[in-house]
């Protein structure tokens, strides 16, 4: 392992398994996951159950909900032998990595995260000491891997952002050209869904109303009648994508609409101009249950048979060490620690 870091394009991204897969996942990092892949980056895909445990998780559901997020990255066309996929705690690397950063890291930065001030809410001092170091992890996670990659959704940036100033501060500390500085890979229609009660939310795996999302596994009818009780206004759509600026509720339904179907948003909106949302719809519930209805089906498959599961994670888990362990040892070798066994 050279200090020179090797910059060969290698694809690295993770979901956290917290339960309640949605459509805002799906769009905007499943799908875009499996692009990736059939581009033929060396992709490597995490179920990063370590962030998950950064809030109380119920070990018993916790182990379900990781091997159902694994039948999911499956489901939607991950495949195990072309990509790596693994769970997060099977590579102890990362949580190495991690500490490494944390000392790296200051802890100015993390109080400044979107997401911590979102989680932890009023109450910080309340908050697990990991619910603070999250992004040093993430940081890991990815650079890890000498990730040059990192296909996210728009809440993520932030995070990513961060991980470049932990890169270039181990670097520069210990005067090396060790890390890569990853890319965020942020595009496409569907970069921010947004929750079907209020425009100006993420639709979120963890939004107490179930309404608001339409989860992965959801049947044809839940999808049809969450879409049809979905927030809008009474206007009928206008000609243009321009005319929705001051409707979010609105905008993003033609976003999903567009983003399952692959037509441009332009494409749409001429489609289906003056047309009332009793229109759309049911046009819309037509394009998110074509997509989802097959997906849903083979997580159920694959759930069936979890040793199966579990044995696909191990064999990742597996490959995933033999890229992680040199670039451990070349990092603990940087920082200093003797290694003699
Ligand atoms: P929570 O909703 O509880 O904050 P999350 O869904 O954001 O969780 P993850 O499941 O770890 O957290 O996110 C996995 C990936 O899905 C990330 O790349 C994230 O950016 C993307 N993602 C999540 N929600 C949306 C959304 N509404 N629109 C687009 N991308 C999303
Ligand atoms: N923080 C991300 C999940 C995540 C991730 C990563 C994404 C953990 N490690 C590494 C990309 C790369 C989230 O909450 N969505």
């Amino acid at each position: 392992m050279s200090d020179a870091a090797p910059r060969t394009p290698r694809v690295f991204s993770g979901i956290q398994p917290s339960g309640n897969l949605t459509l805002g996942n799906y769009l905007g990092a499943l799908r875009r996951f499996v692009e990736s892949q059939e581009r033929g980056v060396d992709s490597v895909y995490c179920v990063v159950d370590m962030h998950a445990i950064t809030v109380w998780q119920e070990p018993e559901k916790l182990r379900g909900t990781i091997r159902e997020l694994a039948a999911a990255f499956i489901a939607s066309g991950i495949d195990p032998e072309r990509s790596i996929l693994f769970n997060q705690s099977q590579v102890s690397g990362h949580a190495e990595l991690a500490w490494i950063f944390n000392c790296v890291a200051r802890i100015g930065w993390m109080y400044r995260m979107t997401q911590f001030k979102d989680k932890a809410g009023k109450n910080t001092e309340n908050s697990s000491l990991g619910l603070l170091a999250y992004p040093s992890l993430m940081a890991a996670d990815i650079l890890l891997y000498h990730a040059t990659h990192v296909p996210v959704g728009e809440d993520q940036k932030q995070h990513i952002e961060l991980t470049r100033d932990i890169a270039a501060k181990f670097n520069h500390d210990y005067g090396v050209d060790f890390f890569p500085m990853p890319e965020p890979v942020i595009e496409g229609t569907a970069t921010r869904v947004m929750s079907l009660r209020d425009g100006t939310k993420k639709m979120s795996k963890s939004d107490p109303s179930d309404q608001s999302r339409i989860n992965m596994t959801d049947d044809a009818d839940t999808i049809a009648a969450k879409i049809r009780k979905a927030r809008t206004d009474p206007e009928p759509l206008p000609e243009t994508w321009e005319g929705l600026a001051e409707r979010p509720e609105a905008r993003n339904l033609v976003n999903i609409y567009a983003a399952l179907s692959g037509e441009t948003r332009e494409a749409v909106m001429a489609q289906f101009a003056g047309k009332a949302f009793s229109v759309f719809k049911p046009a819309l519930a037509e394009v998110v249950v074509a997509r989802l209805a097959p997906i849903s089906g083979r997580m159920r498959d694959l759930l069936a048979d979890p040793a199966e599961i579990d044995r696909i994670l191990g064999r990742g888990a597996e490959r995933a060490a033999e890229i992680a362990d040199p670039i451990l040892a070349r990092a603990k070798e940087i920082v200093g620690f003797v290694q003699s066994r």
